[in-house]
Protein backbone atom coordinates (compact mmCIF):
# COMPACT_ATOMS: atom_id res chain seq x y z
CA UNK A 1 0.00 0.00 0.00
CA UNK A 2 2.77 2.82 0.90
CA UNK A 3 4.74 1.20 -1.83
CA UNK A 4 1.62 2.53 -4.07
CA UNK A 5 1.26 5.68 -2.70
CA UNK A 6 5.13 6.13 -2.90
CA UNK A 7 5.10 5.33 -6.57
CA UNK A 8 1.76 7.79 -7.35
CA UNK A 9 3.89 10.24 -6.00
CA UNK A 10 6.79 9.81 -7.88
CA UNK A 11 4.95 9.82 -10.97
CA UNK A 12 2.70 12.81 -10.30
CA UNK A 13 6.03 14.98 -9.15
CA UNK A 14 7.79 13.33 -12.44
CA UNK A 15 9.97 11.94 -9.98
CA UNK A 16 12.32 8.61 -9.68
CA UNK A 17 10.76 5.96 -7.43
CA UNK A 18 12.19 3.69 -5.45
CA UNK A 19 9.39 0.57 -6.33
CA UNK A 20 10.00 -2.26 -8.65
CA UNK A 21 10.29 -1.39 -12.05
CA UNK A 22 10.59 -3.53 -15.36
CA UNK A 23 13.33 -2.73 -17.30
CA UNK A 24 14.22 -3.94 -20.71
CA UNK A 25 15.92 -2.66 -23.79
CA UNK A 26 14.41 -2.27 -26.91
CA UNK A 27 16.40 -1.35 -30.36
CA UNK A 28 18.08 1.34 -29.30
CA UNK A 29 19.59 -0.41 -26.13
CA UNK A 30 18.20 2.45 -23.92
CA UNK A 31 15.63 1.19 -21.11
CA UNK A 32 12.43 1.28 -23.04
CA UNK A 33 9.93 -0.56 -20.70
CA UNK A 34 7.62 0.98 -18.92
CA UNK A 35 8.40 1.77 -15.55
CA UNK A 36 5.27 -0.06 -13.89
CA UNK A 37 4.48 -0.75 -10.21
CA UNK A 38 3.60 -4.45 -9.89
CA UNK A 39 3.61 -4.97 -6.26
CA UNK A 40 5.43 -8.83 -5.38
CA UNK A 41 8.08 -9.20 -7.95
CA UNK A 42 10.87 -8.89 -6.24
CA UNK A 43 13.70 -6.70 -5.95
CA UNK A 44 14.20 -3.47 -8.03
CA UNK A 45 18.30 -3.68 -8.95
CA UNK A 46 18.29 -0.29 -10.22
CA UNK A 47 15.87 1.34 -7.35
CA UNK A 48 17.07 4.31 -5.74
CA UNK A 49 20.00 5.61 -7.94
CA UNK A 50 19.93 9.26 -9.12
CA UNK A 51 19.73 10.72 -12.25
CA UNK A 52 17.59 7.99 -14.15
CA UNK A 53 14.74 8.99 -16.12
CA UNK A 54 11.84 9.29 -14.22
CA UNK A 55 8.81 6.69 -14.37
CA UNK A 56 6.33 7.97 -17.01
CA UNK A 57 3.61 5.58 -16.10
CA UNK A 58 2.09 3.50 -13.41
CA UNK A 59 -0.18 1.14 -13.11
CA UNK A 60 -2.30 0.84 -9.35
CA UNK A 61 -4.75 -1.56 -9.58
CA UNK A 62 -8.11 0.00 -7.88
CA UNK A 63 -6.83 3.72 -7.70
CA UNK A 64 -8.22 5.46 -10.52
CA UNK A 65 -5.41 7.11 -12.34
CA UNK A 66 -4.70 10.69 -12.05
CA UNK A 67 -6.02 11.80 -15.22
CA UNK A 68 -9.06 9.66 -15.03
CA UNK A 69 -12.31 12.09 -16.10
CA UNK A 70 -15.42 12.15 -14.40
CA UNK A 71 -18.00 9.91 -16.61
CA UNK A 72 -19.37 12.80 -19.16
CA UNK A 73 -23.31 13.44 -18.32
CA UNK A 74 -25.49 12.03 -20.54
CA UNK A 75 -26.74 14.15 -23.33
CA UNK A 76 -30.43 12.66 -24.23
CA UNK A 77 -31.46 12.42 -27.81
CA UNK A 78 -30.18 10.93 -31.26
CA UNK A 79 -27.28 8.94 -30.89
CA UNK A 80 -26.73 9.25 -27.20
CA UNK A 81 -23.78 6.39 -25.48
CA UNK A 82 -23.01 5.94 -29.14
CA UNK A 83 -26.16 4.57 -30.76
CA UNK A 84 -27.13 4.12 -34.09
CA UNK A 85 -29.44 7.20 -35.73
CA UNK A 86 -31.98 6.35 -38.25
CA UNK A 87 -33.11 8.51 -41.56
CA UNK A 88 -37.07 7.72 -41.71
CA UNK A 89 -38.71 7.48 -45.51
CA UNK A 90 -39.59 10.65 -46.02
CA UNK A 91 -35.76 11.87 -45.42
CA UNK A 92 -34.27 9.20 -47.31
CA UNK A 93 -34.04 11.61 -50.48
CA UNK A 94 -32.45 14.31 -48.90
CA UNK A 95 -30.42 11.73 -47.03
CA UNK A 96 -29.55 10.05 -50.10
CA UNK A 97 -28.05 13.70 -51.69
CA UNK A 98 -25.87 14.77 -48.19
CA UNK A 99 -23.78 11.04 -48.66
CA UNK A 100 -23.41 11.47 -52.44
CA UNK A 101 -21.66 14.99 -51.58
CA UNK A 102 -19.78 14.05 -48.11
CA UNK A 103 -19.30 10.39 -47.81
CA UNK A 104 -21.23 10.60 -44.57
CA UNK A 105 -25.28 10.81 -44.08
CA UNK A 106 -25.54 14.87 -42.70
CA UNK A 107 -28.70 14.62 -42.47
CA UNK A 108 -28.20 11.86 -39.25
CA UNK A 109 -24.95 13.65 -38.03
CA UNK A 110 -26.92 17.03 -37.57
CA UNK A 111 -30.00 15.22 -35.14
CA UNK A 112 -26.84 14.09 -32.61
CA UNK A 113 -25.14 16.13 -30.16
CA UNK A 114 -22.53 17.96 -30.12
CA UNK A 115 -21.07 16.58 -26.81
CA UNK A 116 -23.00 13.29 -27.19
CA UNK A 117 -21.63 10.58 -25.05
CA UNK A 118 -19.52 7.39 -26.47
CA UNK A 119 -19.00 4.16 -25.18
CA UNK A 120 -16.18 3.95 -22.82
CA UNK A 121 -14.25 1.05 -25.25
CA UNK A 122 -10.82 0.97 -23.30
CA UNK A 123 -9.91 -2.05 -21.71
CA UNK A 124 -10.47 -2.08 -18.13
CA UNK A 125 -7.18 -1.52 -16.53
CA UNK A 126 -6.69 2.05 -18.34
CA UNK A 127 -8.58 3.30 -15.64
CA UNK A 128 -5.81 2.98 -13.36
CA UNK A 129 -2.85 3.70 -14.98
CA UNK A 130 -1.02 6.95 -13.39
CA UNK A 131 0.82 9.35 -15.56
CA UNK A 132 3.41 12.13 -14.81
CA UNK A 133 1.61 15.66 -13.98
CA UNK A 134 4.22 17.31 -16.04
CA UNK A 135 3.12 16.22 -19.54
CA UNK A 136 4.02 18.47 -22.78
CA UNK A 137 1.20 20.37 -24.02
CA UNK A 138 -0.44 19.58 -27.08
CA UNK A 139 -1.89 21.21 -30.44
CA UNK A 140 -4.19 18.74 -32.03
CA UNK A 141 -4.57 19.55 -35.82
CA UNK A 142 -7.27 19.18 -37.82
CA UNK A 143 -6.99 19.90 -41.34
CA UNK A 144 -9.85 19.81 -44.23
CA UNK A 145 -11.43 19.75 -47.18
CA UNK A 146 -15.68 20.26 -47.64
CA UNK A 147 -16.44 18.17 -44.82
CA UNK A 148 -19.80 18.03 -43.63
CA UNK A 149 -20.45 20.94 -40.80
CA UNK A 150 -21.40 19.29 -37.94
CA UNK A 151 -19.04 16.29 -38.18
CA UNK A 152 -16.57 18.53 -38.11
CA UNK A 153 -17.39 21.06 -35.40
CA UNK A 154 -18.55 17.83 -33.82
CA UNK A 155 -14.53 16.71 -33.61
CA UNK A 156 -13.58 20.21 -32.30
CA UNK A 157 -16.60 19.93 -28.96
CA UNK A 158 -14.61 16.36 -28.49
CA UNK A 159 -11.27 17.09 -28.50
CA UNK A 160 -12.03 19.76 -25.73
CA UNK A 161 -14.39 17.83 -24.26
CA UNK A 162 -12.12 15.00 -23.95
CA UNK A 163 -8.40 16.87 -22.89
CA UNK A 164 -7.64 18.14 -19.72
CA UNK A 165 -7.57 21.90 -20.80
CA UNK A 166 -3.94 22.67 -19.05
CA UNK A 167 -2.42 20.14 -21.60
CA UNK A 168 -4.61 21.41 -24.65
CA UNK A 169 -2.68 24.32 -25.85
CA UNK A 170 -4.62 24.57 -28.87
CA UNK A 171 -7.23 23.13 -31.10
CA UNK A 172 -5.51 24.28 -35.02
CA UNK A 173 -7.70 24.12 -38.27
CA UNK A 174 -6.42 24.23 -41.60
CA UNK A 175 -9.18 24.93 -44.03
CA UNK A 176 -7.75 23.26 -47.55
CA UNK A 177 -9.45 25.48 -49.82
CA UNK A 178 -13.31 24.44 -49.35
CA UNK A 179 -15.82 26.12 -50.89
CA UNK A 180 -18.62 24.97 -49.32
CA UNK A 181 -20.48 28.27 -47.98
CA UNK A 182 -21.78 26.74 -44.36
CA UNK A 183 -17.17 26.44 -43.96
CA UNK A 184 -16.80 30.27 -44.79
CA UNK A 185 -18.29 32.82 -42.11
CA UNK A 186 -20.72 30.44 -40.35
CA UNK A 187 -17.53 28.48 -39.11
CA UNK A 188 -15.71 31.41 -37.89
CA UNK A 189 -18.58 32.41 -36.52
CA UNK A 190 -19.45 29.27 -34.73
CA UNK A 191 -16.20 28.67 -33.56
CA UNK A 192 -16.17 31.88 -31.39
CA UNK A 193 -17.49 30.40 -28.74
CA UNK A 194 -14.11 28.54 -27.98
CA UNK A 195 -12.70 31.99 -26.95
CA UNK A 196 -9.37 31.70 -28.70
CA UNK A 197 -8.77 27.97 -28.18
CA UNK A 198 -9.57 27.05 -31.55
CA UNK A 199 -7.67 28.50 -34.54
CA UNK A 200 -8.81 28.74 -38.03
CA UNK A 201 -6.52 29.31 -40.61
CA UNK A 202 -7.23 29.10 -44.48
CA UNK A 203 -5.20 27.84 -47.48
CA UNK A 204 -5.50 30.43 -50.59
CA UNK A 205 -5.21 27.01 -52.90
CA UNK A 206 -5.55 23.59 -52.44
CA UNK A 207 -2.81 21.91 -50.82
CA UNK A 208 -3.55 18.64 -50.20
CA UNK A 209 -4.07 17.02 -46.46
CA UNK A 210 -0.24 15.80 -46.66
CA UNK A 211 1.02 19.36 -47.40
CA UNK A 212 -1.74 21.22 -45.09
CA UNK A 213 -0.78 19.14 -42.30
CA UNK A 214 2.74 20.46 -42.57
CA UNK A 215 1.80 23.86 -42.46
CA UNK A 216 -0.80 23.09 -39.42
CA UNK A 217 2.23 21.70 -37.60
CA UNK A 218 4.15 25.19 -38.76
CA UNK A 219 1.56 26.85 -37.20
CA UNK A 220 0.92 25.23 -33.81
CA UNK A 221 2.78 26.54 -30.46
CA UNK A 222 2.44 23.22 -28.25
CA UNK A 223 5.30 20.88 -27.54
CA UNK A 224 3.45 18.09 -29.74
CA UNK A 225 1.50 17.89 -32.75
CA UNK A 226 -1.85 15.51 -32.66
CA UNK A 227 -2.99 15.27 -35.74
CA UNK A 228 -6.70 13.95 -36.44
CA UNK A 229 -8.96 13.27 -39.17
CA UNK A 230 -11.75 16.22 -39.25
CA UNK A 231 -14.53 13.83 -38.48
CA UNK A 232 -13.45 12.03 -34.77
CA UNK A 233 -14.52 11.78 -31.78
CA UNK A 234 -12.28 11.30 -28.78
CA UNK A 235 -12.95 8.79 -26.14
CA UNK A 236 -12.19 8.95 -22.83
CA UNK A 237 -8.71 10.16 -21.31
CA UNK A 238 -7.01 9.69 -24.76
CA UNK A 239 -4.37 12.81 -24.78
CA UNK A 240 -2.37 11.91 -21.32
CA UNK A 241 -1.57 8.29 -22.51
CA UNK A 242 -0.22 10.00 -25.59
CA UNK A 243 1.60 12.72 -24.64
CA UNK A 244 3.22 9.97 -21.83
CA UNK A 245 4.78 8.15 -23.89
CA UNK A 246 6.50 11.01 -25.95
CA UNK A 247 7.50 12.73 -22.61
CA UNK A 248 9.27 9.18 -21.54
CA UNK A 249 10.89 9.44 -25.14
CA UNK A 250 10.55 12.19 -27.82
CA UNK A 251 11.55 10.11 -31.22
CA UNK A 252 7.99 8.13 -30.36
CA UNK A 253 5.40 8.54 -32.38
CA UNK A 254 2.47 7.94 -30.38
CA UNK A 255 -0.82 6.64 -32.13
CA UNK A 256 -4.14 6.01 -30.32
CA UNK A 257 -6.45 2.97 -31.57
CA UNK A 258 -8.91 3.70 -34.26
CA UNK A 259 -12.23 2.82 -33.39
CA UNK A 260 -14.88 2.93 -35.99
CA UNK A 261 -18.06 5.32 -36.08
CA UNK A 262 -20.36 4.31 -38.88
CA UNK A 263 -20.88 6.68 -41.70
CA UNK A 264 -24.90 6.43 -42.31
CA UNK A 265 -26.27 6.12 -38.24
CA UNK A 266 -23.25 7.54 -36.93
CA UNK A 267 -22.96 4.10 -34.18
CA UNK A 268 -19.63 4.24 -32.13
CA UNK A 269 -18.43 0.77 -32.89
CA UNK A 270 -14.95 -0.62 -30.99
CA UNK A 271 -12.82 -1.50 -33.30
CA UNK A 272 -10.62 -4.36 -31.04
CA UNK A 273 -11.17 -5.86 -27.57
CA UNK A 274 -8.30 -6.98 -26.33
CA UNK A 275 -6.86 -8.78 -29.42
CA UNK A 276 -4.46 -6.26 -30.25
CA UNK A 277 -3.14 -4.84 -33.75
CA UNK A 278 -0.61 -3.36 -35.27
CA UNK A 279 -0.13 -1.45 -39.11
CA UNK A 280 1.43 -2.98 -41.86
CA UNK A 281 1.09 -3.20 -45.20
CA UNK A 282 1.31 -5.55 -48.89
CA UNK A 283 3.69 -5.16 -51.53
CA UNK A 284 1.77 -3.01 -53.49
CA UNK A 285 1.17 -0.56 -50.65
CA UNK A 286 -2.68 -1.48 -49.31
CA UNK A 287 -1.98 -0.19 -45.46
CA UNK A 288 -3.36 -3.54 -43.61
CA UNK A 289 -3.74 -4.10 -40.09
CA UNK A 290 -2.85 -7.57 -38.35
CA UNK A 291 -2.28 -9.22 -34.90
CA UNK A 292 0.87 -8.43 -32.81
CA UNK A 293 3.37 -11.01 -32.92
CA UNK A 294 3.42 -12.40 -29.26
CA UNK A 295 7.33 -11.71 -29.19
CA UNK A 296 6.47 -8.39 -29.41
CA UNK A 297 3.75 -8.07 -26.71
CA UNK A 298 5.75 -10.07 -24.76
CA UNK A 299 7.96 -7.41 -23.89
CA UNK A 300 5.48 -5.81 -21.66
CA UNK A 301 4.20 -6.30 -18.39
CA UNK A 302 0.41 -5.61 -18.56
CA UNK A 303 -1.95 -5.88 -21.91
CA UNK A 304 -3.05 -2.44 -22.03
CA UNK A 305 0.57 -1.31 -22.18
CA UNK A 306 1.73 0.37 -25.71
CA UNK A 307 3.06 -2.16 -28.09
CA UNK A 308 5.38 -1.04 -31.04
CA UNK A 309 4.30 -0.87 -34.86
CA UNK A 310 5.41 -1.01 -38.43
CA UNK A 311 3.47 1.47 -39.72
CA UNK A 312 0.16 3.01 -38.75
CA UNK A 313 -3.15 4.37 -40.98
CA UNK A 314 -2.16 7.94 -41.33
CA UNK A 315 -4.39 10.40 -40.18
CA UNK A 316 -4.31 9.84 -36.36
CA UNK A 317 -1.36 10.22 -34.14
CA UNK A 318 0.84 12.29 -31.84
CA UNK A 319 4.55 13.58 -32.06
CA UNK A 320 6.81 15.83 -30.26
CA UNK A 321 6.98 19.11 -32.93
CA UNK A 322 10.52 19.60 -33.10
CA UNK A 323 11.15 15.88 -33.95
CA UNK A 324 8.33 16.15 -36.51
CA UNK A 325 10.98 18.78 -38.24
CA UNK A 326 13.84 17.20 -37.40
CA UNK A 327 12.86 14.61 -39.67
CA UNK A 328 12.11 17.25 -42.22
CA UNK A 329 7.91 16.80 -42.22
CA UNK A 330 6.35 14.64 -44.18
CA UNK A 331 8.02 15.30 -47.57
CA UNK A 332 6.91 17.90 -49.80
CA UNK A 333 7.09 16.17 -52.80
CA UNK A 334 4.13 13.59 -51.66
CA UNK A 335 0.68 15.88 -52.98
CA UNK A 336 -2.78 15.45 -52.03
CA UNK A 337 -3.48 11.90 -50.38
CA UNK A 338 -1.72 8.90 -49.65
CA UNK A 339 1.37 7.13 -49.22
CA UNK A 340 2.36 10.00 -46.23
CA UNK A 341 1.64 7.23 -43.74
CA UNK A 342 4.71 4.86 -45.18
CA UNK A 343 7.12 7.65 -45.42
CA UNK A 344 6.94 8.97 -42.18
CA UNK A 345 6.99 5.65 -40.56
CA UNK A 346 9.70 4.58 -42.55
CA UNK A 347 11.30 7.64 -41.87
CA UNK A 348 11.28 6.91 -37.91
CA UNK A 349 12.13 3.79 -38.07
CA UNK A 350 15.19 3.99 -39.78
CA UNK A 351 16.40 6.64 -38.66
CA UNK A 352 16.24 6.06 -34.76
CA UNK A 353 12.59 6.79 -33.61
CA UNK A 354 10.06 4.24 -33.16
CA UNK A 355 6.29 4.26 -33.31
CA UNK A 356 3.74 2.80 -30.33
CA UNK A 357 -0.22 2.03 -30.41
CA UNK A 358 -1.17 3.09 -27.47
CA UNK A 359 -3.84 0.84 -26.21
CA UNK A 360 -5.40 3.26 -23.54
CA UNK A 361 -5.49 6.25 -26.25
CA UNK A 362 -8.96 5.32 -28.44
CA UNK A 363 -10.85 7.97 -31.23
CA UNK A 364 -13.28 7.50 -33.57
CA UNK A 365 -13.19 7.82 -37.05
CA UNK A 366 -16.10 7.97 -39.47
CA UNK A 367 -14.93 6.03 -42.21
CA UNK A 368 -16.87 6.98 -45.44
CA UNK A 369 -18.18 4.66 -47.76
CA UNK A 370 -16.99 6.55 -50.88
CA UNK A 371 -14.43 9.45 -50.80
CA UNK A 372 -16.26 12.22 -52.19
CA UNK A 373 -12.99 14.24 -53.47
CA UNK A 374 -10.59 13.15 -56.09
CA UNK A 375 -7.22 12.72 -55.20
CA UNK A 376 -6.19 12.87 -59.13
CA UNK A 377 -3.78 11.85 -61.67
CA UNK A 378 -0.53 13.62 -62.99
CA UNK A 379 -0.51 14.35 -66.80
CA UNK A 380 0.49 10.81 -67.72
CA UNK A 381 -2.81 9.50 -65.85
CA UNK A 382 -0.90 8.12 -63.10
CA UNK A 383 -3.16 8.31 -59.79
CA UNK A 384 -1.61 10.69 -57.42
CA UNK A 385 -1.36 7.64 -54.79
CA UNK A 386 1.06 5.42 -57.37
CA UNK A 387 2.97 8.41 -57.41
CA UNK A 388 3.19 8.88 -53.67
CA UNK A 389 3.91 5.24 -53.00
CA UNK A 390 6.63 5.46 -55.97
CA UNK A 391 8.57 8.56 -54.02
CA UNK A 392 7.84 6.45 -51.04
CA UNK A 393 9.59 3.32 -52.90
CA UNK A 394 12.46 4.93 -54.58
CA UNK A 395 13.43 6.82 -50.70
CA UNK A 396 12.98 3.92 -48.34
CA UNK A 397 13.12 0.78 -50.14
CA UNK A 398 16.77 -0.07 -51.76
CA UNK A 399 17.24 -2.40 -54.15
CA UNK A 400 15.93 -5.49 -53.34
CA UNK A 401 12.71 -4.28 -51.64
CA UNK A 402 12.14 -1.70 -54.36
CA UNK A 403 11.37 -5.21 -57.01
CA UNK A 404 8.43 -6.30 -55.09
CA UNK A 405 6.84 -2.99 -55.71
CA UNK A 406 7.18 -2.90 -59.15
CA UNK A 407 5.63 -6.30 -59.54
CA UNK A 408 3.11 -5.34 -58.24
CA UNK A 409 2.76 -2.38 -59.88
CA UNK A 410 5.03 -3.39 -63.64
CA UNK A 411 3.24 -0.33 -65.44
CA UNK A 412 4.99 2.40 -63.36
CA UNK A 413 8.70 1.13 -62.87
CA UNK A 414 11.06 3.42 -64.49
CA UNK A 415 8.30 6.29 -64.38
CA UNK A 416 10.45 9.43 -63.00
CA UNK A 417 8.89 10.27 -59.33
CA UNK A 418 10.54 13.73 -59.12
CA UNK A 419 12.99 15.43 -57.12
CA UNK A 420 14.32 13.41 -54.16
CA UNK A 421 17.68 14.34 -53.75
CA UNK A 422 16.75 16.09 -50.46
CA UNK A 423 15.34 13.03 -49.20
CA UNK A 424 17.88 10.65 -50.15
CA UNK A 425 20.57 13.27 -48.68
CA UNK A 426 18.93 12.88 -45.64
CA UNK A 427 19.09 9.63 -45.21
CA UNK A 428 22.61 9.45 -45.39
CA UNK A 429 23.27 12.77 -43.02
CA UNK A 430 21.45 11.03 -39.94
CA UNK A 431 22.69 7.16 -40.79
CA UNK A 432 19.63 5.44 -41.43
CA UNK A 433 19.29 2.16 -41.54
CA UNK A 434 18.57 -0.07 -44.54
CA UNK A 435 15.25 -1.27 -44.99
CA UNK A 436 15.62 -5.02 -44.87
CA UNK A 437 17.07 -3.90 -41.01
CA UNK A 438 13.41 -2.72 -40.90
CA UNK A 439 11.92 -5.92 -42.66
CA UNK A 440 13.83 -8.20 -39.79
CA UNK A 441 13.28 -6.28 -36.84
CA UNK A 442 10.48 -4.51 -36.94
CA UNK A 443 7.90 -5.49 -40.02
CA UNK A 444 8.96 -8.92 -39.57
CA UNK A 445 5.42 -10.80 -40.15
CA UNK A 446 5.10 -8.64 -42.91
CA UNK A 447 7.14 -11.76 -44.82
CA UNK A 448 4.69 -14.70 -44.25
CA UNK A 449 1.44 -12.71 -44.48
CA UNK A 450 2.83 -11.25 -47.87
CA UNK A 451 5.70 -12.92 -49.11
CA UNK A 452 7.49 -11.26 -51.49
CA UNK A 453 6.03 -11.78 -54.71
CA UNK A 454 7.56 -13.71 -57.54
CA UNK A 455 9.04 -11.81 -60.50
CA UNK A 456 6.49 -11.19 -63.76
CA UNK A 457 6.63 -13.60 -67.01
CA UNK A 458 4.54 -11.18 -68.23
CA UNK A 459 2.05 -8.54 -67.63
CA UNK A 460 -1.17 -6.72 -69.61
CA UNK A 461 -4.22 -7.37 -70.88
CA UNK A 462 -5.32 -11.04 -71.61
CA UNK A 463 -6.67 -10.78 -75.14
CA UNK A 464 -8.38 -13.15 -77.63
CA UNK A 465 -5.83 -13.38 -80.34
CA UNK A 466 -8.48 -13.37 -82.76
CA UNK A 467 -11.37 -11.39 -81.45
CA UNK A 468 -11.04 -8.18 -79.78
CA UNK A 469 -12.20 -9.05 -76.18
CA UNK A 470 -10.05 -9.13 -72.94
CA UNK A 471 -10.03 -10.23 -69.52
CA UNK A 472 -12.79 -8.48 -67.18
CA UNK A 473 -13.21 -8.24 -63.64
CA UNK A 474 -16.80 -7.89 -64.84
CA UNK A 475 -17.56 -5.64 -61.60
CA UNK A 476 -16.63 -8.18 -59.41
CA UNK A 477 -14.11 -8.24 -56.14
CA UNK A 478 -12.42 -10.38 -54.05
CA UNK A 479 -15.24 -12.97 -53.15
CA UNK A 480 -17.53 -12.21 -56.16
CA UNK A 481 -18.85 -14.06 -59.21
CA UNK A 482 -17.25 -15.18 -62.35
CA UNK A 483 -15.09 -12.31 -64.14
CA UNK A 484 -15.40 -12.57 -67.73
CA UNK A 485 -13.97 -11.42 -71.19
CA UNK A 486 -15.25 -7.62 -72.56
CA UNK A 487 -13.74 -4.45 -74.69
CA UNK A 488 -10.21 -4.01 -73.75
CA UNK A 489 -10.02 -0.99 -71.90
CA UNK A 490 -9.21 -1.65 -68.72
CA UNK A 491 -7.30 -3.31 -66.45
CA UNK A 492 -3.47 -5.46 -66.18
CA UNK A 493 -2.88 -8.87 -65.10
CA UNK A 494 0.01 -9.44 -63.88
CA UNK A 495 1.56 -12.82 -65.00
CA UNK A 496 4.00 -14.65 -62.54
CA UNK A 497 6.95 -17.34 -63.12
CA UNK A 498 5.39 -19.31 -60.63
CA UNK A 499 2.52 -19.32 -62.05
CA UNK A 500 0.00 -16.63 -60.62
CA UNK A 501 -2.62 -14.39 -62.46
CA UNK A 502 -2.77 -10.95 -60.03
CA UNK A 503 -4.71 -8.55 -59.76
CA UNK A 504 -3.50 -5.98 -57.74
CA UNK A 505 -3.31 -7.82 -54.65
CA UNK A 506 -6.01 -10.66 -55.51
CA UNK A 507 -5.41 -13.86 -57.39
CA UNK A 508 -7.73 -15.03 -60.32
CA UNK A 509 -8.62 -18.62 -59.23
CA UNK A 510 -10.78 -21.16 -60.87
CA UNK A 511 -13.41 -22.44 -58.44
CA UNK A 512 -14.15 -25.95 -58.72
CA UNK A 513 -12.34 -26.21 -61.71
CA UNK A 514 -14.93 -24.14 -63.91
CA UNK A 515 -15.15 -20.84 -63.64
CA UNK A 516 -12.77 -17.70 -62.39
CA UNK A 517 -13.09 -15.96 -59.85
CA UNK A 518 -10.78 -13.26 -58.08
CA UNK A 519 -9.55 -14.62 -54.52
CA UNK A 520 -7.33 -14.28 -51.97
CA UNK A 521 -3.39 -15.39 -53.24
CA UNK A 522 -1.95 -18.11 -51.16
CA UNK A 523 0.52 -17.59 -48.58
CA UNK A 524 2.92 -19.59 -50.32
CA UNK A 525 2.96 -18.32 -54.09
CA UNK A 526 2.65 -21.11 -56.78
CA UNK A 527 0.57 -22.24 -59.49
CA UNK A 528 -1.50 -23.28 -61.01
CA UNK A 529 -1.50 -21.07 -64.35
CA UNK A 530 0.84 -22.11 -66.97
CA UNK A 531 1.08 -19.73 -70.31
CA UNK A 532 1.81 -21.00 -73.51
CA UNK A 533 3.20 -18.20 -75.38
CA UNK A 534 3.68 -20.22 -78.65
CA UNK A 535 -0.20 -21.54 -78.42
CA UNK A 536 -1.78 -19.21 -76.73
CA UNK A 537 -3.59 -21.47 -74.29
CA UNK A 538 -3.60 -20.35 -70.91
CA UNK A 539 -3.63 -23.71 -68.59
CA UNK A 540 -4.97 -24.79 -65.33
CA UNK A 541 -2.16 -27.80 -63.91
CA UNK A 542 -4.10 -28.36 -60.79
CA UNK A 543 -7.02 -29.73 -62.76
CA UNK A 544 -5.26 -29.77 -66.59
CA UNK A 545 -8.09 -27.47 -68.43
CA UNK A 546 -7.63 -24.34 -70.49
CA UNK A 547 -9.56 -21.13 -70.14
CA UNK A 548 -12.18 -20.52 -72.41
CA UNK A 549 -14.15 -17.71 -73.41
CA UNK A 550 -18.24 -18.20 -74.28
CA UNK A 551 -20.73 -15.40 -73.80
CA UNK A 552 -18.51 -13.03 -72.30
CA UNK A 553 -18.30 -15.65 -69.47
CA UNK A 554 -14.46 -17.15 -69.02
CA UNK A 555 -14.39 -20.93 -67.55
CA UNK A 556 -12.00 -23.75 -67.85
CA UNK A 557 -12.54 -26.36 -70.50
CA UNK A 558 -11.21 -29.13 -72.00
CA UNK A 559 -7.59 -28.13 -73.51
CA UNK A 560 -7.79 -27.91 -77.44
CA UNK A 561 -5.55 -25.52 -79.17
CA UNK A 562 -7.70 -25.38 -81.96
CA UNK A 563 -10.15 -23.55 -80.63
CA UNK A 564 -10.11 -19.96 -80.78
CA UNK A 565 -11.72 -19.15 -77.39
CA UNK A 566 -8.87 -21.01 -75.87
CA UNK A 567 -6.00 -19.08 -77.44
CA UNK A 568 -4.77 -15.43 -75.65
CA UNK A 569 -2.31 -13.15 -76.05
CA UNK A 570 -1.06 -10.97 -73.39
CA UNK A 571 -1.55 -6.99 -74.70
CA UNK A 572 1.34 -5.37 -72.93
CA UNK A 573 0.33 -1.93 -74.33
CA UNK A 574 -0.99 -0.34 -71.15
CA UNK A 575 -2.62 2.86 -70.40
CA UNK A 576 -4.04 4.01 -67.20
O1 LIG B 1 -7.13 17.36 -50.27
C1 LIG B 1 -7.46 17.06 -49.14
N1 LIG B 1 -7.27 17.99 -48.14
C2 LIG B 1 -7.61 17.74 -46.85
O2 LIG B 1 -7.43 18.60 -45.99
C3 LIG B 1 -8.01 15.82 -48.80
C4 LIG B 1 -8.35 15.56 -47.48
N2 LIG B 1 -8.17 16.52 -46.52
C5 LIG B 1 -8.50 16.24 -45.12
C6 LIG B 1 -9.85 15.64 -44.87
O3 LIG B 1 -10.84 16.64 -44.75
C7 LIG B 1 -9.62 14.85 -43.60
O4 LIG B 1 -9.77 15.64 -42.46
O5 LIG B 1 -7.57 15.27 -44.67
C8 LIG B 1 -8.16 14.42 -43.72
C9 LIG B 1 -8.02 12.96 -44.18
O6 LIG B 1 -8.77 12.71 -45.34
P1 LIG B 1 -9.86 11.53 -45.39
O7 LIG B 1 -10.61 11.49 -44.14
O8 LIG B 1 -10.64 11.68 -46.63
O9 LIG B 1 -8.89 10.29 -45.48
P2 LIG B 1 -9.18 8.74 -45.06
O10 LIG B 1 -9.71 8.69 -43.69
O11 LIG B 1 -9.96 8.12 -46.12
O12 LIG B 1 -7.71 8.16 -45.18
C10 LIG B 1 -6.60 7.75 -44.41
O13 LIG B 1 -5.48 7.82 -45.29
C11 LIG B 1 -5.09 9.11 -45.68
C12 LIG B 1 -3.93 8.88 -46.61
O14 LIG B 1 -3.28 9.98 -46.99
C13 LIG B 1 -4.77 9.98 -44.49
O15 LIG B 1 -3.60 9.56 -43.82
C14 LIG B 1 -5.94 9.96 -43.55
O16 LIG B 1 -5.66 10.73 -42.42
C15 LIG B 1 -6.23 8.53 -43.17
N3 LIG B 1 -7.26 8.37 -42.19
C16 LIG B 1 -7.04 7.60 -41.09
O17 LIG B 1 -5.98 7.14 -40.79
C17 LIG B 1 -8.25 7.37 -40.26
C18 LIG B 1 -8.31 6.03 -39.69
C19 LIG B 1 -8.07 4.83 -40.54
C20 LIG B 1 -8.36 4.84 -41.97
C21 LIG B 1 -8.63 4.78 -43.16
MN1 LIG C 1 -10.85 10.14 -42.54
Amino acid sequence: KRQEENALKAVKQGKEQNVHMQIGKDHNNVVSKLHVQNGDNGRNENGGMENKPPPEAVLIKGKLGNFEPREPPPQPGPGEGGKPVYTSMDEKPQANSQIQQYGFNMLNSDKIAMNRTIPDTRMAECKYWHYPEDLPTASVILVFHNEGFSTLVRTVHSVINTSPSHLLKEVVMVDDFSDKEKLKGQLEEYLKQFNGKVKLYRNTERMGLILTRTRGAELATGDVIVFLDAHCECNRNWLPPLLARIRYDRKIMAVPIVDGIDWDNFEYRPVYSSVHHRGIFEWGFLYKESQVPKKELDRRTHNSEPYRSPTHAGGLFAMDRNYFFELGGYDPGLKIWGGENFELSFKIWQCGGSIEWVPCSRVGHIYRNFMPYSTGQNKEKIPIITMNYMRVVEVWLGDEFREYFYTREPAVRGYPVGDISKQLQFKKDHNCKSFKWFMDNVAYEVYDLYPPPPPNKAWGQFKERKGNRCWDTMGEGEGGGPIGAYYCNRGDLPFDVKGQITLGEWCIKAINGDTLHIRRCETQPIGPWDWNEATGLIRNTDVDKCVDVSDKLLSLQPCNPASPTQRWEINEVYTW
